[in-house]
């Protein structure tokens, strides 16, 4: 089908297709038609070589005994794991078969495509399974899992998703990682500040609720309250505000509503903003004057922000202080949330909306999965899960595998591996890894766009999820062209996008000739933002509309269950997500689950570092190790990973996070619940 060939043993140019921002540059080394070895790309402009211990591993993964390779039928009960082979033509009959069925007694809306980012490949992730569903009519996800709260946020102030060049950052003076565990999660961002720290003198100042790799190595560690960041970032303003520390010139050529802006920060005194965050006042004065004279100063926003109730305030709230002081027109100057405008292609023509016929098709939030598919009416009666593992990565993972159990539920998981999901599957196919597949990949903190090729066969009988969109539209009989395209038809009108002023250099020539290619910011204006007024937006009229309050404030977190201590379950450094968490080698790495909790506190309940404890609210409980100390704030416990199923461990630690909505854009709220903790 493709037109592009398989690669012959040798030495290839590639790209990591995991869902972290660096997306690096890879050089796979191919021998007797296997991969033998996966290193970094010393040319690539900017992750220069280095990659991480995960993906070094990375050919361990791809030849792991347990991945699939075959499509499998269920033959006992859900959630038990017995499964017999069956053929390709078995496997797409008995789908298509019961869907038509479905779709005569419930219609299209009964079935429910579940996926995110397993693969971050365009056309592996939002390509052809997106033109199936449309023309399905299936109901439709919401994809809110990630990042999109601060998205949202981020958009109010700036108008796109857009921030600094990360290259451009080797200038930075002072870097504020805020809500970033960048050690695990944006090694190369930590690289570059690590490198303008040794040659230039700059800081690295950390501000996060718990003091893990990354806070161990900053120059200044700030812990702070979970959820309370956008009162400190309302304090900073008060005092730059306060002490003549705005850039007055900046404000007034580039900002709407600065004078709004200087009036409503007076309520945001060094002491009230103590109170709420848990930062001592002294502190609160030094952050600023840090900030307000340090030249250049980046701001990286991470996702830690954007995990609550409140996260997409947070964010609208921290992407204000660069205008404060104009830190965006110096070279290295600014925040990056994501950079992901930058890259943008033509995804209508790669997606196709308008295959979709009813306007008024159902979306679910994919936050929600569990809810959805325990209560909703009318019911969901068929979910294909693609890229993702909701029985580990959703929030309230009980209710998620309850309504997984359910008999009139028929489930088709395609992966690598027989996940936590796929225990429940009815039908379990078989996916290639991204090395086996045409794709191309845009990341969404650096500025290059890369070429993926094949590099080796398709593993066992092993499909990638474009063919397997491409066998279920036939068996359906849609016999839109559209559904056929190839691979490399498919990147073509993706990438074919003028419209997109950064990237009209890009088409998929230059791209299969070049391998990665770097955005062109330079039509790039603060004159002429994505915001309403063009400008940034201290003060947001689309907010009020919206029902938030124009300017940057303060909103407490959600009330949630009455339990006694915030638990904040983060990823962890070498897993990513649920993936590799299936892996020995990695599982050793990490050692156990532990949960992080203050000295004061575990004196308190009677724990001692390293005891088994049970943590608990009225959504579920887990079992795990305790790392007692002085690395988060009395109150709150912290977590790291998103640990696979193991025999006798109760590790889950989605089953104790809420599916609330944060306040913008449907995002999810892994870091705002509330449990408590005993001794086993
Ligand atoms: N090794 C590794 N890398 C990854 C991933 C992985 O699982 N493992 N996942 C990938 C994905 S999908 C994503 S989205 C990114 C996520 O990576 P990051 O953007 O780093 O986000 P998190 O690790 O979720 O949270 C970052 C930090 O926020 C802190 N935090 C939580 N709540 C608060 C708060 O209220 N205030 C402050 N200041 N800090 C808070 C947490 O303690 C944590 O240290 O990483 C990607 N890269
Ligand atoms: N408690 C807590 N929960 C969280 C988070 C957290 O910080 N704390 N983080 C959240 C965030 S930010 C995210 S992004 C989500 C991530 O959640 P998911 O997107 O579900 O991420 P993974 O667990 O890595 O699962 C990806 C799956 O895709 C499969 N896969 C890989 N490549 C392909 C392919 O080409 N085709 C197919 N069909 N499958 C493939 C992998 O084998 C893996 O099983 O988790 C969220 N869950
Ligand atoms: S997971 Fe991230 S750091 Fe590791 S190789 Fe992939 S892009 Fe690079
Ligand atoms: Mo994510």
């Amino acid at each position: 089908m493709q037109s592009i060939e398989t690669k012959k043993d040798g030495v290839f140019p590639s790209v990591c297709s995991l869902d972290c921002p660096d997306q690096c540059g890879l050089l796979v080394h191919k021998e007797d038609g296997k991969i033998v070895k996966v290193e970094g790309d010393p040319n690539h402009p900017v992750t220069q070589g280095s990659i991480c211990n995960k993906v070094r591993n990375m050919s361990e993964r791809l030849y792991d005994s347990k991945r699939l390779t075959t499509p499998l039928k269920r033959i006992g009960p859900k959630g038990e794991g017995t499964f017999a082979p069956i053929s390709w033509d078995e496997a797409i009959e008995t789908i298509a078969t019961k869907w038509k069925s479905l779709i005569n007694q419930h219609g299209p809306e009964s079935i429910l495509p579940y996926s995110f980012y397993g693969n971050m490949g365009n056309l592996t992730a939002e390509g052809m399974d997106r033109r199936f569903f449309h023309r399905l009519g299936s109901s439709q996800l919401d994809r809110a899992i990630c990042s999109v709260a601060g998205s949202a946020g981020y958009e109010y102030t700036m108008g796109s998703s857009s921030g600094t060049d990360p290259e451009e950052t080797t200038n930075t003076k002072l870097f504020i990682m805020w809500g970033i565990n960048a050690v695990s999660t944006n090694m190369h961002q930590m690289t570059i500040a690590q490198k303008a720290r040794k040659e230039n003198g700059a800081k690295i100042v950390v501000i996060d609720v718990h003091k893990n790799q990354t806070g161990r190595m900053a120059d200044w560690f700030i812990p702070i309250q979970p959820g309370t960041d956008g009162a400190l970032a309302l304090g900073m303003m008060h005092i730059l505000f306060s002490k003549q520390m705005v850039n007055q010139d900046f404000l007034k050529v580039y900002t709407l509503g600065f004078e709004e802006l200087e009036d409503h920060v007076k309520q945001y005194d060094p002491e009230t903003v103590s109170t709420i965050t848990g930062v001592p006042v002294e502190d609160i004065y030094k952050l600023t004057h840090m900030y307000g004279n340090a030249s250049p100063s980046l701001i990286r926003i991470g996702n830690g922000l954007q995990h609550h109730d409140n996260g997409g305030m947070i964010v609208r709230t921290i992407a204000c202080l660069p205008a404060l002081t104009g830190a965006w027109l110096e070279t290295g100057g600014g925040a990056i949330k994501s950079n992901s405008s930058f890259l943008a292609y033509n995804t209508t023509a790669l997606q196709r909306p308008d295959l979709l016929k009813n306007k008024q098709t159902r979306t679910f939030n994919m936050n929600q999965i569990g809810k959805v598919l325990r209560e909703t009416t009318p019911p969901v009666y068929s979910l294909f899960v693609y890229g993702s593992n909701p029985a580990i990565v959703a929030p309230e993972s009980n209710k998620v595998r309850q309504g997984l159990k359910r008999k009139d539920l028929f489930t088709v998981v395609h992966d690598l591996f027989l996940t936590e999901t796929a225990q429940y599957a009815d039908i379990v196919l078989p996916a290639t890894s991204a090395f086996e597949n045409l794709d191309f990949y845009t990341s969404y903190w650096h500025h290059y766009v890369h070429m993926q090729q094949p590099i080796i066969e398709p593993f066992g009988e092993s499909k990638s999820n474009t063919d397997v969109f491409r066998l279920l539209a036939k068996a359906m009989g849609f016999d839109e062209g559209a559904l056929q395209d190839s691979d490399e038809e498919l990147m073509r009108q993706a990438l074919d996008y003028p419209e997109n002023r950064y990237f009209k250099h890009v088409n998929f020539d230059t791209l299969l000739k070049e391998q990665y290619m770097k955005a062109d910011r330079s039509p790039y204006s603060f004159k002429n933002l994505g915001t309403p007024s063009g400008k940034i937006e201290l003060y947001s009229e689309q907010m009020v509309k919206k029902g938030f309050p124009a300017l940057p404030t303060h909103t407490p977190l959600v009330e949630d269950v009455n339990f006694s201590y915030l638990f904040i379950p983060g990823p962890n450094h070498n897993f990513l997500n649920s993936t590799f968490s299936n892996n020995e080698k990695h599982q050793n790495l990490e050692k156990s689950a532990k949960v992080h909790l203050n000295r004061l506190d575990a004196e308190k309940i009677g724990i001692a570092d390293g005891e088994l404890v049970r943590i608990w609210n009225d959504r579920g409980e887990c079992e795990i190790i305790a790392a007692v100390g002085e690395n988060v704030l009395p109150g709150v416990v912290v977590s790291q990973g998103l640990w696979a199923d193991m025999p006798g461990k109760k590790q889950l630690v989605n089953a104790l996070a809420p599916d609330r909505l944060a306040d913008m854009g449907g995002g999810a709220t892994f870091f705002s619940g509330r449990v408590n903790i005993e001794k086993i």
